[in-house]
């Protein structure tokens, strides 16, 4: 059950392909196990007995798959159960605004804690083809746009660490509207 790859494989820094549509029986099949794998992880008796982190987003490479397919089970703002399977997935329009979780993020992928602040968009909407090959678009906010966006870095070899600021791991950026300006008698003559 953990076929997990981790940090030094290489197909964790390549940039996944394009799944063909609509979907083979084995790539319907695979994203099936990935959603099953992370109910597994989150059932403590399944995950004790196959000795699971729990997990509420995974990305195929993380599977030793070079594809674009991403799955996500976790709850919503409204405690909602949210399982979402995805085939190439896109953001076709996001927020200005950033958000972070405050304990930084972890991966599957990394047996080591990474302390530091990973900026993400604060909402999503994002484009994909269901287990159906049927194309949808969604709107994501919250915990769930931010586990959205470290599965997709994972199909474009990115790791949540990569995002991370070097010299100074718990530097928040402004929001835009506080960007500093120079007053027009400062801008140099061109
Ligand atoms: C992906 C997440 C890391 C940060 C924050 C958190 C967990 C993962 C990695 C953003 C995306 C997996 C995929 C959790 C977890 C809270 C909700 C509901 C009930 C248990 C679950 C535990 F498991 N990260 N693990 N890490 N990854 N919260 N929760 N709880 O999922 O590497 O690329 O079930
Ligand atoms: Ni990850």
């Amino acid at each position: 059950m953990d076929d997990v790859i981790r940090e030094g494989n290489s197909v964790l820094r390549e940039k996944a392909e394009e799944v063909a549509l609509p979907p083979s029986d084995e790539d319907k099949r695979q994203l099936e196990e990935m959603i099953e794998f992370l109910r597994n992880s989150q059932d403590p008796e399944t995950a004790q007995e196959y000795q699971l982190r729990p997990g509420v987003g995974l990305a195929a490479p993380q599977i030793n798959l070079k594809k674009r397919m991403i799955a996500m089970r976790t709850t919503d703002h409204n405690d909602e159960l949210i399982e979402l399977a995805m085939f190439n997935p896109k953001i076709i329009s996001h927020s200005q605004q950033s958000a972070y979780l405050e304990g930084g993020e972890g991966c599957l992928s990394v047996d080591r804690d990474v302390p530091g602040i990973v900026p993400r968009y604060a909402r999503v909407k994002l484009e994909a083809y269901d287990l159906d090959g049927r194309r949808f678009t969604k709107r994501l906010r919250g915990f769930l746009a931010i586990v959205f966006q470290h599965e997709l870095d994972h199909l474009n070899g990115i790791m949540f660490y990569d995002r991370i600021d070097e010299q100074d791991p718990y530097k928040i950026e402004l929001p835009p509207h506080e960007l500093v300006q120079r007053s027009e008698d400062e801008v140099p003559l061109a």
